[in-house]
């Protein structure tokens, strides 16, 4: 069954032309993929095209790739907010055992049905402004037995939904209170527990949380030691409160990102570069921590290293579930253009994530698109507060999210 998409205003992001643009273009389909892209008046020499829809000049884009959540977890933490406006800081929550540990004993408490049932909430919400693939990560169940338990409600909820689920082990995220003073032990316990969860098919990648109130760059770098050994690519929480030098140790690995970035020197942009290694920023968590040091996009880009956007959807420095608001802080915030925004959440978030097939509108490439009710694309960084909503095809199937 092939068919044919006509009279699309395309967005391919492909190429280095701006927003790889086609004016009246089409695309043919088959199964999951794209056959065909290109100029709708060169289409009509394709033979065997089953089915056409006529998109009247809407815009198409690819669909959006949050390639950085935790959409996996219990509870919430707007107490903790609350009391971040009554003076404590994230840090000083997370040293006396709040923060990420709270959401631990809420994630650890809670049924395998709440959480998959929060998750589709929230994963819908991504769908509903055209997120086609998401990446989730683990981190909030930090024993062996809740590991496992998240990665496999990630791995349901991409059964249960038709949106493509990555998967990451983030159980360096930090220290369970079981092990108290033991970090060196907890690392090795997390060592320990990477091979089952592979065999076992739940993680795609392996990250850590290297900072002041998580782990050092020395246990960050056993992590990727063992992720290494079993042929397993890296990504990093690097220098978002701090520098650790968090970024090039990743780049030392071949990491797929190094994610946050706000701390981040020119040792670790040249690491970065090197490496090629995906910068993703999180303007979310930037606004949310009213944090002022900004991420150094301006050597980011002169060191040509690709910069990725994502939501980082976390109950404690980024409840958002709107990634068309995350294209406007990173515009806003971080002096992105739209289109650099874009390429955040497509072409480079595709990259972050290794995979190829996706993040533009190219034959070859997965049929993942986002038909916006837009004039031009720069409008997707633009609204704010009530975004646009978009048709969306997964695959080759529309959808309703
Ligand atoms: N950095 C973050 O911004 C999230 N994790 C991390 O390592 C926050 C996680 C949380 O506060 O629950
Ligand atoms: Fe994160």
């Amino acid at each position: 069954m092939r068919t044919a998409w006509r009279h699309a205003r395309l967005a391919t992001m492909d190429g280095d032309q701006p927003w790889g643009w086609i004016d009246d273009g089409a695309l043919v389909v088959e199964g999951e993929h794209i056959v065909w892209i290109g100029e709708d008046r060169a289409l009509s020499a394709r033979p065997n095209i089953d089915r056409e829809v006529d998109l009247h000049g809407a815009l198409v884009t690819p669909g959006l790739i949050d390639a950085h959540t935790h959409l996996v977890y219990g509870g919430d933490r707007a107490a903790e907010f609350e009391m971040r406006l009554q003076g404590a800081s994230y840090e000083q929550i997370a040293r006396a055992g709040g923060g990420i540990r709270s959401t631990v004993t809420a994630t650890r408490a809670a049924s395998d049905d709440v959480l998959l049932d929060a998750a589709v909430q929230r994963a819908r919400a991504l769908m509903a402004e055209g997120v086609t693939t998401v990446e989730i990560k683990s981190g909030y169940g930090l024993d062996a037995w809740h590991e496992a338990r998240c990665l496999r409600v990630a791995r349901r909820l991409g059964d249960a939904l038709p949106l493509a689920v990555r998967t990451t082990c983030l159980a360096a995220h930090t220290l369970p209170p079981e092990f108290e003073g033991r970090a060196d032990a907890y690392i090795d316990a997390v060592c320990s527990w990477l091979p089952s969860l592979q065999r076992e098919g739940l993680i795609d990648a392996v990250d850590a949380f290297c900072e002041t109130i998580a782990f050092t760059p020395a246990q960050t770098r056993r992590v990727f030691e063992a992720a290494r050994a079993l042929g397993l690519p890296v990504k990093l929480h690097a220098e978002q409160l701090s520098d650790q030098g968090g970024a090039a140790l990743a780049a030392a690995f071949g990491a797929l990102s190094c994610d946050h970035l706000e701390y981040l020197g020119e040792d670790g942009i040249a690491a970065m570069a090197r490496a090629g290694s995906v910068a993703m920023l999180l303007p979310g968590a930037f606004y949310f921590l009213r944090e002022t040091r900004l991420p150094p996009v301006a050597a980011l880009r002169a060191a040509g290293v690709p910069i990725a956007i994502a939501t980082d959807h976390n109950p404690g420095s980024s409840p958002a579930l709107s990634p068309l608001l995350m294209l406007n802080m990173a515009c806003t915030l971080f002096r992105l253009t739209p289109e650099e925004a874009l390429r955040g959440m497509t072409t480079h978030a595709a990259r972050a994530l290794g995979l190829a097939d996706r993040g533009r509108l190219a034959a070859g490439c997965r049929a993942d698109l986002a038909i916006w009710p837009l004039a031009h694309p720069n409008e997707l960084a633009y609204w704010l507060g009530q975004h646009p909503r978009p048709r969306v095809v997964f695959g080759g199937q529309e959808r309703v999210a």
